[in-house]
């Protein structure tokens, strides 16, 4: 290999042919055959001794934080498990029985191995060595410990200024491991902490921030049992979230009415069979939505000016108002409700694609209930208008008093097991001055006060050369963000990149000048470190922290814990003049804990609480008191303009949304089996009539094209599946059509990348 030699890999991968087959959508989620491929997936990846141990652990009281989403536990656990199909190939995933090697490493190129797709990289197995590709090289060879640290240190030590270094985070980081991160970053002289949070829910916690003064959801389990009406808008639990669906149903049981909001009909919100109750092995199971309002791609804040306006037009208007509330709590009722007034229903029915009647019969439901919740996630967030579509659903929870009291409030149901919490312990480019205080008070040294980087703007700085070591805390930067070709450039312009991982992604192929690949445990693993076994903590979707202990045996003997990689790159850049005792705190996580106690409010007696089955509850005034922490004191009513859409002629507006056998960028399997799609990933779905307009048959092959600012992206060879959803849509999966996404595309306010709502061409492939 010549030292000169310029590595030729791909930014994105060879498209494989493949047999795919169509059918209907299902009518019924989760039931039997949910189980059935549960276990398939467990036995495929882990062999039957280990699937047992292994499920018997997840979400247990004794046991480990399920490393797919961050709905929370009920406190009566099933004896069956607590976990669900998707959550059992999350586990399975991890505790897979295959290995990548230095062998492997031998065998593949980076240039080969950036030909591959997600699938085919993922099911090679868990990183067993600490792997490094040399400047020049086109392998990865191993190399020590010791001496990746002292890669990262020198290479960091060299920048003109701390602030070239990113330190990315994605959110299965637990609390102690993200503190000490970020730590690290800030000790060494930079706010640049980006995270997946800024492509997920940014917009929710930017524009909850603003105008209820907490970032995060107000309601808990309990809420749910108590609520009248609960509106699921912008999510698909039945994928993402399916142990929501037994909340869900429960809530139900107990009288709620359930409205879906979305402009596909999900399967898991029609009908649910409950894996883990008798009778949902039988019958047709439980009806979940009653009213499933079939929205135009965003079109959410129309529809909710709709209601809203319902509401006012009411004869019993001055009843259905919360006054008091309004009165006392909240400020700009008078300019929201003008500018209601003045909005013609004309627009919002365009707008929204929902008719007048269900629009008025959506308001009923508001007008007779007041304990109402409001739940969702990305189909709201990744719009350029995503905080305004947070900030209207408010807007409708004010006018009804429903923050801040039993059965009622926001739900933003977050992405990753842990991003809650990362954000919670410092992950975050633009920090708080008392939290740097105190940060600095703890450690005795001054913080950078600069705000930093966010994942967008982390992009666009490795693509000006102005950010040079880039280190990935988990995660697959290259086939999440945004833009692939324009990200896959600005990686490759880094003088270094580290991915501390525990698969294999094409984040490992794409790489910087010299690129280290750092193996770590993971969360079904036991962690052993010099005072004995440890746990991590983790805080779910409603604010409860609570630990996490793994007890399978490591995948291989040379992992690492994340908390220790941080440490070993901590050492090696700050040396011993740092102050902070990094190999003290690595030697038992209590130590790393109290730290956290010092620096961030709500964390008093950690130790002893997250010790409890249960956790705790972090500290929420709105939920608690019902007060609102902004700069006024108050709740704020807002108001937004319609976003207009004017597609031109042959456009269509496109979502990239997940299939039921993904993981963000992991992918489990080809089957997306509510939605009937099997086989195939590179699938755009459009609605029939749109199909034949057009003239293209279902199964024909076409690119997608998006064009913004005169520069043309394209995905090619995607097959068109008819499917139910509104006219001049597309629905496509990420993350295959992220390269249609400029990465310049984002919300207002949040700078999350606008991926649900991509203006998109069909280009007919050459006969
Ligand atoms: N099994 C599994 N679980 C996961 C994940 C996974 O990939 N696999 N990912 C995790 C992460 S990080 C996250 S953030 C969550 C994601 O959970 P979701 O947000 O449920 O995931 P998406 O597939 O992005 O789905 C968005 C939904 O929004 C709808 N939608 C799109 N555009 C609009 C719109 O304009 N208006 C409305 N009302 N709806 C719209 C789509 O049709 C889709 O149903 O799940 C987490 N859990
Ligand atoms: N077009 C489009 N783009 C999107 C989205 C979308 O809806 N549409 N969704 C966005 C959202 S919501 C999110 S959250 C981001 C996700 O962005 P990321 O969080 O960056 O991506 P993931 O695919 O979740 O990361 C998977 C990798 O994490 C590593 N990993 C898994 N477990 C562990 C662990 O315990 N420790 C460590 N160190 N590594 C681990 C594995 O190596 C695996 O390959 O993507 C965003 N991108
Ligand atoms: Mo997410």
């Amino acid at each position: 290999m010549a030292a000169n030699y310029k590595r030729n890999v791909q930014a994105l991968p060879d498209v494989v042919s493949a047999e795919g087959a169509i059918h209907e959508p299902k009518e019924v989620g989760a039931g039997p055959t949910g189980v059935r491929v549960a276990m398939q997936h467990a036995l495929d990846e882990m062999g039957l001794v280990r699937s047992l141990k292994v499920l018997n652990q997840v979400n247990q009281k004794d046991g480990f934080d399920c490393p797919g989403c961050a709905w929370p536990d009920p406190e009566d656990r099933s004896a069956l498990g607590e976990y669900c199909e998707n959550g059992a190939k999350a586990v399975a995933t991890e505790a897979t029985q295959a290995r990548v090697t230095p062998e492997f490493f031998r065998v593949w190129s980076v240039e080969a191995l950036s030909k591959k797709d997600e699938y085919w990289l993922g099911k090679r197995g868990r990183l067993t060595h600490p792997m490094v590709l040399r400047s020049g090289s086109s392998h990865y060879e191993p190399i020590a410990w010791d001496d990746a640290f002292r890669l990262i240190g020198d290479e960091l030590q060299a920048l003109d200024t701390p602030d070239e270094a990113v330190f990315y985070a994605s959110g299965r980081t637990s609390n102690e491991a993200a503190f000490l991160y970020q730590l690290l970053a800030r000790r060494f002289g930079t706010n640049n902490l980006p995270d997946c949070s800024n492509m997920c829910h940014e917009s929710s916690g930017y524009g909850l921030k603003q105008v209820i003064g907490v970032g995060k959801g107000t309601v808990t389990l309990a809420d749910f049992e108590k609520a009248e009406v609960i509106f699921v808008v912008g999510q698909n639990p039945g994928t993402n979230h399916p142990r929501m669906l037994g909340t869900l149903q429960k809530a139900k049981r107990a009288g709620a009415t359930i409205v879906h909001v979305n402009p596909l009909p999900e399967t898991g919100l029609r009908r649910f069979k409950h894996p883990q109750e008798v009778r949902g092995w039988l019958g047709t199971g439980t009806r979940l939505a009653d009213l499933f309002l079939q929205v135009r791609i965003n079109g959410d804040v129309a529809l909710f000016k709709g209601i809203m306006k319902a509401l006012l037009e009411r004869d019993d208007a001055d009843d259905v108002l919360a006054n008091a509330f309004i009165e006392e709590k909240t400020t700009g009722f008078e300019a929201f409700s003008e500018d209601l007034r003045q909005t013609p229903w004309s627009s919002i029915l365009d707008a929204s694609g929902i008719s007048k009647a269900e629009i008025e019969a959506t308001a009923e439901l508001v007008a007779k209930h007041e304990r109402l919740i409001i739940c969702w996630a990305m189909g709201l967030t990744q719009h350029v208008n995503g905080v305004a579509n947070v900030q209207t659903m408010v807007n409708l929870l004010l006018m009804r008093g429903a923050l801040g009291k039993p059965g009622a409030g926001v739900c933003p149901v977050r992405g990753h097991s842990n991003v809650q919490g990362d954000r919670t312990v410092g992950i975050n480019p633009r920090p708080s001055a008392v939290f740097l205080d105190r940060l600095g008070e703890a450690f005795g040294f001054a913080p950078p006060r600069r705000h930093g980087l966010d994942t967008v703007e982390a992009i666009q700085a490795m693509h000006a050369g102005e950010a040079k070591v880039f280190i990935s805390m988990g995660g697959n930067f290259l086939s999440a963000t945004p833009d692939t070709a324009y990200t896959a450039e600005a990686l490759q312009r880094c003088r270094l990149t580290v991915q501390i991982s525990t698969k294999l992604n094409r984040s490992h192929a794409v790489t910087g000048q010299q690129a280290l690949i750092l193996p770590c445990l993971g969360r079904t693993e036991s962690d052993e470190q010099a005072s004995g076994l440890q746990f991590v903590s983790v805080e779910n979707s409603m604010g409860i922290v609570h630990n996490s202990r793994g007890s399978l045996s490591p995948a291989s003997e040379h992992l690492r814990s994340e908390p220790a990689i941080v440490a070993g790159m901590a050492r090696a850049t700050l040396g011993d003049a740092s102050g902070i005792h990094w190999d003290e705190m690595v030697a038992g996580y209590d130590h790393i804990r109290e730290k956290i106690e010092a620096v961030i409010p709500g964390f008093d007696n950690y130790n002893q609480r997250v010790r409890e089955p249960d956790g705790f509850y972090l500290p929420n005034p709105v939920r608690d008191d019902q007060q609102f922490n902004t700069k006024t004191g108050r709740a704020h009513f807002t108001v937004h303009a319609i976003p207009k859409h004017d597609l031109p002629e042959g456009a269509f507006l496109m979502m990239t949304v997940r299939s039921h056998d993904q993981y963000n960028t992991t992918i489990y399997g080809l089957d997306d089996r509510y939605r009937g799609i099997k086989g195939k990933r590179r699938v755009v779905m459009l609605h029939p009539t749109d199909m034949t307009e057009a003239g293209l048959r279902k199964g024909e092959e076409v690119d997608l094209v998006s064009v913004y600012d005169g520069v043309e992206r394209i995905a090619p060879r995607f097959t068109v599946v008819p499917f139910s959803l509104p006219r001049r849509s597309a629905a496509t999966y990420f993350p295959e059509a992220n390269v249609l996404v400029p990465v310049n595309h984002v919300a207002k306010g949040s700078n999350t990348p606008a991926s649900k709502s991509v203006v998109i061409w069909l280009r007919r492939r050459p006969a």
